[in-house]
């Protein structure tokens, strides 16, 4: 049975998931949600995900939220994508690098990224108060990334891993206001550029669809 995808298909947590399926080569069936009649807010949705928040997955049954915890349930299902490094080792220097897109990327690039994606997607206003004092600290641990990555392609190694594929969707969307935050630092620059280029990224540039085959 296809995965069913109940998502926003223009929302960023959507496209996480949906760029890891790409990757994967996993087919999926996007199911939209009415989310301007507040659709994810009813009882119905409530039930599958208590948070009344997209994307939530159901594979013939079995539900799952929280859009990272999509994509590692869908790579432990395909290990040997090596999304998620099986070796000891391998695997910790993978957790350490989702554990700091998780706790140091998402609260600033992340939170950021968002305003500037929603301000450019549906008009909504930036408050600066709260998003101006996030930059000079991504710029701070941007300056750990380049260090990291100055010694490996990827933040776990040199293969790439959930880790590095966690940060698109809100990556992509921090230069908006014209920060050179992402590109000024080499290897910050080279990691971003590629992550962006992706196909898999690329591929829904214009919003998630249902992707029945690759
Ligand atoms: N941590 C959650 C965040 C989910 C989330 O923030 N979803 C947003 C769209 S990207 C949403 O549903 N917003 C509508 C709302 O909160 O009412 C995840 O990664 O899935």
């Amino acid at each position: 049975m296809v995965l069913k995808l109940y998502a926003v298909s223009i929302s960023t947590c959507t496209r996480r998931t949906a760029t890891v399926f790409h990757e994967l080569k996993v087919p999926f069936e996007l199911i939209e949600v009415d989310w301007r009649n507040r659709a994810h807010k009813t009882a119905e949705f409530l039930e599958k995900q208590p948070f009344g928040q997209v994307p939530y997955l159901d594979d013939d049954g079995f539900i799952v939220y929280e859009s990272r915890a999509i994509c590692r349930y869908v790579a432990a299902k395909y290990p040997a994508s090596g999304l998620i490094p099986a070796d000891p080792k391998a695997n910790a220097l993978f957790e350490q690098a989702a554990s700091v897109e998780l706790t140091r990327f998402e609260p600033t690039g992340g939170k950021a990224g968002l305003a500037y994606y929603a301000q450019k997607m549906q008009g909504v206003a930036v408050d600066k108060a709260v998003i101006d004092p996030l930059m000079p600290v991504l710029d701070k641990t941007l300056e750990g990334y380049d260090a990291i990555l100055g010694k490996s392609r990827y933040l776990a190694g040199d293969t790439l891993t959930l880790a590095d594929l966690f940060h698109l969707p809100h990556i992509s969307y921090v230069g908006l206001q014209g920060s050179d935050v992402m590109t000024k630092r080499p290897n910050v620059a080279r990691w971003y550029n590629e992550l962006i280029g992706r196909p898999s990224w690329l591929a829904y540039v214009d919003g998630v669809k249902s992707t029945l085959g690759y």
